[in-house]
């Protein structure tokens, strides 16, 4: 059986990934329903129109082509004025590989970066000719050697989580509440708690930490330190959504050998997955629709959904200002804000948050529908052909309209029966 997550009010994240402070303070006020705002890394990075210029950090200064200190300031104020907390990308694992000034200014060579770190602060691991990573089934090697020639820090060392932790209290000073903590299987569980032990206070902790099958460093280990990113949930999702039955959902989280749901972080897609292709993404339409919803209808984890740009190339980064800040973003244009069409469906989560799945029914095929309690039902339909059934809920007797974004309404009886039609590729979802 799957069980009910704890009872709360609010537990989705959204990753407004690359969203400039501006705009994520300006959207905060219509995330009322969602518990964590994520955004993208925060600190001096290397220049370059490429997305991924953040994941190269130069400096801890929080000064970026997202914003100024002042804006990132301002927007943790707008979120919390919004009831939203700040979930903040920690890159703490390298810094960038080459030389140059960073975004604020900053100069920095190899393995040197003035009143920071220096080449003392790194790994030098001396393997495969340039230090990098290649054998994943080597532990020593995946967090001591290279990711994508990163310098890879010596998080063992007092220096460097000296300084790390100092980067993360100075965010949490500004007001934040968690970290994303970027390439977690890059550096040991115990190296992350050395410095999360040195935060000036609580915050919240998930921790990327990507499942590889026979690989000796999994996602389990990381749990000690808060929750870690469950890669195998949007893997299969597209797996199940693409080339298998939907039926195979009704025991989808722990009974898959997955993370204890308590500890797992869920997501149908995110900033890397939706490139690599592993995962369903906003170029799969209404499929990414109906997985979204059957993610956010299911009490497995806290869901995260993704919120970012339509691009062509792998590399290409968010529109940016003629001064090389990102623009502000405006939903309908390159900005995708995939999460807007889930408003509906944050508010089932949290309406029926604390129940438990009730009611399972499928077609033995890609047709499922289950209830959560007397509080919301769902039927999501991959299937080719229209669906019209009477389904069983357990929720009093009223009219209750769809929340998922495809429409129509629905009566429920006294014995808790409604009629309804399904269309293809689409899906229909009822709370109180
Ligand atoms: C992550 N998690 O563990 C991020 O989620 C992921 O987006 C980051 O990779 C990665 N770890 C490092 O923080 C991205 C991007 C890479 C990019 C790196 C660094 O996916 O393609 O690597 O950020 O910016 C790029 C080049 C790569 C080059 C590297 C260093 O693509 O070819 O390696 O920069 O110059 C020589
Ligand atoms: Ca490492």
């Amino acid at each position: 059986a799957v069980s009910a997550a704890p009872a709360g009010p609010r537990d989705v994240i959204v990753q407004l990934f690359e969203w400039n402070w501006r705009s994520v303070a300006a959207e905060c006020p219509r995330l009322a329903n969602y518990g964590y705002v994520q955004v993208s890394p925060p600190q001096e990075h290397v220049t370059g129109p490429q997305w991924w210029t953040q994941y190269q950090p130069v400096s801890y200064q929080v000064d970026s082509r997202l914003g100024t200190r002042a804006e990132f300031a301002s927007m943790v104020t707008a979120c919390h004025n919004a009831g939203v907390k700040v979930l903040v990308d920690a890159v703490i694992n390298h810094t960038t590989g080459g030389s140059g000034t960073g975004w604020a200014g900053s100069r920095f060579t190899h393995y040197d970066y003035p009143g920071t770190y220096q080449t003392q602060d790194f790994h030098h691991c001396g393997r495969n000719g340039n230090d990098d990573i290649a054998n994943y089934g080597d532990r020593w090697e995946v967090q001591n050697c290279e990711l994508v020639n990163l310098a890879d820090l010596a998080t063992e060392t007092d220096h460097v989580r000296g300084r790390i932790a100092a980067y993360l209290n100075d965010l949490l000073s500004l007001g934040v509440d968690g970290f994303r903590m970027d390439a977690s299987k890059h550096m040991p569980a115990a190296d992350i708690a050395a410095i999360k032990a040195r935060l000036s206070r609580p915050a919240y902790i998930v921790q990327e930490v990507i499942y590889g099958a026979g690989e000796p460093i999994g996602p389990g280990e990381y749990t000690g330190n808060g929750d870690v990113h469950e890669f195998r949930y949007a893997r299969d999702l597209k797996r199940v959504f693409n080339n298998e039955k939907l039926a195979y959902l009704r025991n989808y989280g722990e009974g898959w050998g997955y993370l204890p749901s308590s500890q797992a972080v869920v997501f149908v897609d995110n900033h890397d997955t939706q490139r690599d292709n592993s995962t369903l993404s906003y170029r799969d339409g209404r499929r990414y629709t109906t997985a979204n919803t059957f993610m956010l209808a299911w009490p497995y984890g806290t869901p995260a959904l993704m919120s970012g740009f339509a691009y062509s190339s792998n590399d290409q980064g968010p529109p940016l200002e003629a001064n090389g800040r990102v623009s502000d973003v405006s939903c309908g244009s390159a900005w995708l804000c995939e999460h807007r069409q889930f408003e509906g469906m944050v508010g089932f989560r949290n309406a029926t948050r604390g129940t438990s799945v009730t009611g399972w029914w499928d077609d033995g095929n890609d047709v499922i529908a289950f209830g959560r309690g007397n509080r919301g039902y769902v039927v999501v339909n991959d299937s080719d052909q229209a669906v019209n059934r009477s389904f069983q809920t357990s929720m009093p007797a009223g009219n209750y309209c769809d929340v998922s974004g495809f429409g129509g309404c629905a009566a429920v009886n006294s014995s808790g029966w409604f009629t309804f039609t399904v269309q293809p590729h689409s899906s229909f979802a009822i709370h109180t």
